[in-house]
C-alpha cells in the first residue's frame, strides 16, 4: 500500500475506534444514570459532569478474597472495561490489573498516595487480623497494616464486594485468619468506607458510587453503609417472579417445569426478601440475574452473608427467617 493512503486507513481506523469508545462512553454514562435512578436521557449530564473533573486517582487494594469483584469488572462488555478505567477514572495503583512487580510496583504506590490532589481507596477483599494480620501480606507488610495506612489517606474509600464491606466467604467459620471487612478492621484508624456490597457487586454500582463522589460527593447511606441509591430496595420488591410469588406460586425443584415458567424460588432457598439490591434493574453486563437465570437469590449483598445465610438452597422458612 501507498504511505499516504495506509496513513489515510490508519487515521480512519483511529477515529473508528474514537467514535466506538465515545458510544461506550455514553452507554456507561447512560447505564450509570439508570442505576442512579435517573432517566438513560440524562447520561449527557452524567458525562459533562465526569468530563469536567479531572479523572479521580484510585489506588485499588487486593486482600482476601476470590478476585470476583475484578472479574465482574473485567467482563463488563457494556460499556467495557478500557471506557469505565480509561475515562472515568486514573488507576494509578491495581494489583491485578498493572504492569508493574516488585519495587516496581511498590514505587507505583508510593507515588500514587503522594499525589498532590489525593485519591480514592477501593479496597477488595477482607482483612486478615490474628496475630498483627499475619496470614495477608503484600511485599512483606500485612494488608492490615498496608489498608491502614492506604485507606486512612484518602480522600474516600470504597470497599468493592461483600469479603471487604462484612468479611464475605472470607469471614466464614471458623475463619482462621480472622478476616473483617473494612469498616471493622480499620475503625481504629478512622476509616469509613462507602460499602459497594455484592459478592461479587455489579460493576455499575461502583462506578456510580465514583460518579457521586465526583458530581455530588458522599452518597447516602442505609445502617450497612451501603449506597442508598443502589441498595434501598430488596431484590424482592423488583424481582419479575414477584407476581408468582403474590399468587402463592412457587416452584418446588429448580428443573421443574414450573421453574422454568418463571414461578417463585422462595421454596428453594431465595433470600430476595431481605436482599438490599438492584440486581433486577441494574442487570449484570445489562443482560441477566441470578434470578432470571434460574437460581434463587443467596443474600450475597447482606452483612450476614456467608454464615447467618447457608445452606443456600434451604427452605427459608426452616432457617426462621420468614
Ligand atoms: Fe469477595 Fe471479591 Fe465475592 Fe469474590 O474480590 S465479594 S469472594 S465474588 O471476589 O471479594
Ligand atoms: Fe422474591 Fe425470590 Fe420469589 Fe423473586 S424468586 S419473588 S426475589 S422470593
Ligand atoms: Fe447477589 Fe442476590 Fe443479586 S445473590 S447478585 S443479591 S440476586
Amino acid at each position: 500500500m501507498h504511505s499516504s493512503s495506509r496513513m489515510a486507513a490508519l487515521l480512519a481506523q483511529e477515529r473508528t475506534a474514537r467514535s466506538v469508545s465515545r458510544r461506550d462512553f455514553m452507554k456507561l454514562c447512560a447505564a450509570v444514570a439508570v442505576a442512579m435512578g435517573m432517566e438513560a436521557s440524562m447520561a449527557p449530564t452524567v458525562a459533562r459532569a465526569l468530563e469536567a473533573k479531572r479523572r479521580p486517582a484510585v489506588i485499588h487494594l487486593h486482600g482476601a478474597e476470590c478476585t470476583g469483584c475484578t472479574e465482574a469488572l473485567l467482563r463488563a462488555t457494556d460499556p467495557f472495561i478500557d471506557v469505565l478505567i480509561m475515562e472515568t477514572i486514573s488507576l494509578d495503583y491495581s494489583e491485578t490489573l498493572m504492569a508493574a512487580a516488585g519495587e516496581a510496583a511498590h514505587r507505583a504506590l508510593e507515588q500514587a498516595m503522594a499525589n498532590p490532589d489525593g485519591y480514592i481507596c477501593t479496597i477488595e477483599g477482607a482483612i486478615p487480623t490474628y496475630q498483627g494480620g499475619l496470614y495477608g501480606q503484600i511485599g512483606g507488610e500485612t494488608m492490615f497494616s498496608l489498608f491502614a495506612r492506604v485507606a486512612s489517606r484518602a480522600k474516600a474509600v470504597i470497599a468493592l464486594g461483600s469479603c471487604a464491606s462484612f468479611g464475605g466467604v472470607q469471614a466464614a467459620a471458623p475463619n482462621p485468619s480472622g478476616a473483617k471487612g473494612a469498616a471493622e478492621a480499620l475503625a481504629a484508624v478512622g476509616v469509613e468506607p462507602i460499602n459497594v456490597a455484592g459478592c461479587p457487586p455489579n460493576p455499575i454500582n461502583y462506578i456510580g458510587t465514583v460518579v457521586h463522589l465526583l458530581t455530588k460527593g458522599m452518597p447516602e447511606l442505609d445502617n450497612a453503609r451501603r449506597p442508598k441509591l443502589f441498595y434501598g430496595v430488596t431484590v424482592h420488591d423488583k424481582c419479575e417472579r414477584r407476581k408468582h410469588f403474590d399468587k402463592g406460586e412457587f416452584a418446588l425443584s429448580f428443573a421443574s417445569e414450573e421453574a422454568r415458567q418463571g414461578w417463585c424460588l422462595h421454596k428453594l432457598g431465595c433470600r430476595g426478601p431481605w436482599t438490599y439490591n438492584n440486581c433486577p434493574t441494574a442487570l449484570f453486563n445489562q443482560t441477566n440475574w441470578p434470578v432470571r437465570a434460574g437460581g434463587p437469590c443467596l443474600g450475597c449483598s447482606e452483612p450476614g452473608f456467608w454464615d447467618e445465610l447457608a445452606p443456600f438452597t434451604s427452605d427459608v422458612r426452616e432457617k426462621n427467617r420468614t
